[in-house]
């Protein structure tokens, strides 16, 4: 297998790094310049079309691109220690938390790197309104899941899951373009003192 990835901050490599770094699995990694843009090169592009990183290459060739669908793909052939769920209901716990998170605040914190961050300039026409409303959103999000957390705990239930490998990582990206958790949300920040612990790297 050949994991082809881009080094942080880059969030969505980073949930399969982090993923890979809690199940103790190590695999060989080709590391793309999003800066380079070498995800948009014709060999890279023949095998993901889609034009993003990370995706995995099975050693027939066949490719599986999208975050999630990598990481559970690994999961299944990887069960120790469960990551996405050990019943029914947890697996779907783990999902509606993912859907939650990428939703209700990945998408605000993608538009604001979009619309209002000077590396992504270039890239695309940004308008600046669309920025700030997206970070409005953003914090709206934020304060919504600090109002579901526990005092202690996970997102998905009692053990950690990739619900809060994605929410870490989605919240460290944040914080890199500028948007910090507010100092009130109490709880997320607690969550993701615990989560930067269970989850280094
Ligand atoms: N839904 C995809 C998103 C992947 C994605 O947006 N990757 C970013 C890096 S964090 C990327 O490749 N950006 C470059 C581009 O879209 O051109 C996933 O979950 O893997």
């Amino acid at each position: 297998m050949m994991l082809w990835t881009a080094p942080d901050p880059a969030p969505n490599p980073r949930r399969v790094h982090l993923f890979l770094a809690a199940k103790g699995l190590e695999m060989p990694r080709t590391e793309l310049s999003l800066f380079k843009r070498e995800h948009k090169a014709e060999t890279v592009l023949g095998k993901n079309p889609r034009g993003q990183v990370p995706f995995l290459e099975l050693d027939d060739g066949r490719v599986i691109a999208e975050t999630v669908a990598i990481c559970r793909y690994l999961d299944e052939l990887h069960p120790e220690p469960p990551l996405f769920g050990g019943t029914a209901f947890e697996r779907a716990e783990t999902d509606m938390w993912i859907r939650r998170v990428e939703t209700a605040l990945g998408v605000p914190v993608g538009l604001v790197w979009q619309h209002g961050h000077p590396m992504t300039a270039r890239l695309v026409e940004q308008i600046p309104a669309m920025a700030e409303q997206a970070r409005a959103r953003a914090g709206e999000a934020m304060a919504w899941l600090d109002g579901q957390l526990g005092d202690d705990g996970w997102l998905a239930g009692p053990r950690p899951s990739m619900a809060d490998i994605v929410l870490l990582t989605t919240l460290d990206f944040a914080g890199w373009i500028g948007i910090d958790v507010p100092a009130e949300l109490a709880r997320l920040r607690a969550w993701h003192d615990r989560a930067r612990q269970r989850f280094p790297g």
